[in-house]
This record gives C-alpha cells, structure tokens and sequence, in this order.
C-alpha cells in the first residue's frame, strides 16, 4: 500500500496508532546513520524518540488538549534502508515523503542524521524550511563529500530559492559558509536574537512565510549540549529545552506541511536528548492541533 518497505513497530510514535487513511500526520522513522564525521550512533533515534513518547503525557497543559482526541496521528515504522548506498536510500525516503504528501498527510520523519533533510525536501515544492540548528550545514563540500550532514543545506540550495530558506538558532559556521550565507541573502536567526526577543523573530518568519506551505526541520543541536547532549556534533551555547518549547508552539501555527526531528546519537544520550525530542514533537502536535487544517 504504502510502496516502500517499512518494519512496523507497536507502539508507534505517541502509541496514537489511528489507520494510516484517517491520520492527518504519519510518523515514519528513517535510521540514517552514514556520514557522521564524529559521533555515530543516529541510527538508534527513531527507537528512542519513540520510547521517550511513551512516557510522556498526551494531554498537554501549554495548549489544553489532548493530542490523542484532536489530531489522527499515524506511524508507519521504520523505512528499510541501505546503509551503504546513500542515493538509494534518498530516493525511498523521497518517494514516501511523496507518497504521504499525495494521500494529504504531513510526513514527520523521526531521524536519523540530518541528510535525510535534503532527500525529503525534493518530494516538497514550493515550500519554506525553517530549520533549527546550531550549524548552518552549508558546506559545498566536507571532507571530500558533496552531501552529507555538514552540506545537507547547501545541497537543498541547489533546488531551494535562497529566500524560501530560514535558519534559526543558528550559531557556528565556517568563514566559508558566512560569505556563501553572505552573498547568497539568507536570512538566519542567531541564539541571541532567539534568546532576545523571540516573538519578533518569530513575527518576522511569519511576515516571510505568510500561509505558504512550511518544511520544519529540527536538529536537537540547535538546543544546548546541557539540554541535549546526545547529539552526534554538540555545539555550546544554544537554547534551553523550554525555549525550544515556546518557539515550536509559535512556528507551529504556520501552515506545517512536514516536519522532521534529527541528530540524535542514542549511544550518547542518558535518555535527556531523547525525552526532549519527543516532548518538542508533542509540542509541535498540540499547536497543531488547535490550528484549522
Ligand atoms: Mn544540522
């Protein structure tokens, strides 16, 4: 039915568990783990967001609903993937995020390192991607390779207007990617604007993006190593889990048409990365949720 190869794991995201014809959002999970230049190990993410969504509640207080009775949320497991052959892979990851977008869904992939990004952006047209990150990820080049998880944005450029790109909590980059970013005009958010205000950060994506269809992208190392540690490149001095908490259920009042969560080094993580991944994810939800379709 769903054409690629998936392994079905019970429970799934959240355990919400509604048929893949009545969900709105389906989770699947995508064990990418093929071009970490330091930590290894993001294969192990999707099973360990997911464990950490079991444990957390379904009713949230911030937005005073229960995701469960508000929102049909569905997860189809973990895409089979070659661990060897990267093209292969994004092109299963590409034709399921194509396949979720023509039934209607909003896919929402469960990294994972953050290259998938890339292979789920071109099953996306017309689209914004906000992304949350600490790096800029936009290398031309790293380490003799055009795609992986330091270039996955440069290599969205390469089909992506300059303008529809957003980064947000964004705070290390090479002098490289500064002058590319530069001559380019793209429009970052740093940690401290974040941190500073972030209602007019999140005011001024609005006035970017207006209803336009919108590609979240969630690296948990835009939040600090102290909040996250079990990511596959900590960077220091990033956002707290609540801050990240208060800008999800901003941004997920924008017309969200797919969203991702990535970088977890499960080997790394006492289970603090994992919890908060999840948690942000039913943040996302929420807002969701109390938004019209
Ligand atoms: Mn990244």
């Amino acid at each position: 039915m769903l054409g690629e190869n998936f392994v079905p794991i019970r429970p799934g995201f959240g355990g919400f568990d509604e048929p893949y014809e009545r969900a709105r959002v389906v989770f699947m999970g995508v064990p990418l783990d093929v071009t970490s230049s330091y930590r290894s190990g993001t294969r192990f993410g999707p099973a360990r967001i997911r464990e950490a969504s079991m444990n957390l509640e379904t009713y949230l207080m911030s937005a005073d609903l229960d995701i469960f009775e508000r929102l049909g949320v569905a997860d189809v497991g973990d895409l089979v993937i070659s661990s060897t052959d990267l093209a292969a892979t994004g092109e299963c990851i590409e034709r399921a995020v194509q396949k979720f977008r023509d039934d209607g869904k909003v896919p929402a992939l469960l990294g994972g390192e953050h290259t998938l990004t890339y292979f789920a952006s071109r099953a996306l047209k017309g689209v914004f991607i906000v992304q949350l990150d600490a790096h800029r990820d936009l290398r031309d080049e790293y380490m003799g390779d055009k795609l992986c998880h330091a270039t996955v944005m440069r290599r969205v450029l390469d089909d992506l207007p300059p303008k529809r790109l957003l980064q947000v909590g964004v705070r290390s980059c090479s002098k490289e990617e500064a002058e590319f970013a530069r001559s380019a005009g793209l429009r970052a958010y740093g940690v401290e604007q974040v941190l500073g205000n972030s209602g007019k950060v999140v005011a001024d994506i609005r006035r970017r993006v207006g209803k336009a269809p919108v590609y979240l992208t969630i690296d948990l190392d835009v939040l600090d190593p102290a909040f996250a540690p079990g990511v596959a490149t900590p960077e220091p001095g990033g956002l707290s889990t609540l801050n990240l908490f208060n800008l999800v259920r901003e941004l997920g009042r924008l017309n969200i048409c797919a969203f991702d969560v990535v970088e977890l080094a499960a080997p790394y993580d006492s289970g603090i990365t994992a919890f908060a991944a999840a948690g942000i994810v039913y943040e996302l939800l929420a807002t969701m949720a109390s938004s019209p379709k």
